[in-house]
């Protein structure tokens, strides 16, 4: 009975310097199970070009359009959202409709949004006019 004894509290006392000791199989296995549904809530599906949309959000980060690639339907909304503190803007290139832009040169700032609506199927190059490597496509379907 004494050595039973002793074995349990040496394995308690081991058990809260190292892990070990059997008990430790529950408290890893609970851990792991409750980082799970985390894990899985913070998995978003890739943004790129996908099904054609009514309504499509653009991020500028990182001095690039993010995703530089989008889709919507003949008359759906790209709506532009500048997150980050170099100034930014929407200015349209080649492709069918109506010429747009956000306004003058890098004058959309951080937290500014940009909407436009796009009523004839193509596809609509854009850039960004005092970033030139910063560009994107609207396909409009
Ligand atoms: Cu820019």
């Amino acid at each position: 009975m004494k050595k039973i004894l002793l074995l349990i509290f040496a394995c308690l006392a081991l058990g809260l310097v190292a892990t070990g000791c059997g008990g430790d199989d529950e408290a890893d296995s609970g851990g792991s199970s409750a980082d799970q549904p985390a894990e899985t809530a913070a998995e978003e599906p890739s943004a790129d070009a996908g099904p054609a949309k009514d309504a499509v959000e653009v991020s500028m980060e990182g001095i690039a359009f993010e995703p530089s690639e989008v889709t919507v339907k003949t008359g759906g909304t790209v709506t532009w959202t500048n997150n980050e503190s170099v100034g930014h803007d929407v200015t349209k290139g080649d492709g069918p409709g109506p010429d747009f832009s956000s306004g003058d040169p890098g004058a959309m700032a951080e937290g500014d949004t940009f909407e436009q609506t796009f009523d004839m199927a193509g596809e609509i190059a854009y850039v960004c006019t005092v970033h030139p490597n910063m560009t994107g496509t609207v396909t409009v379907e």
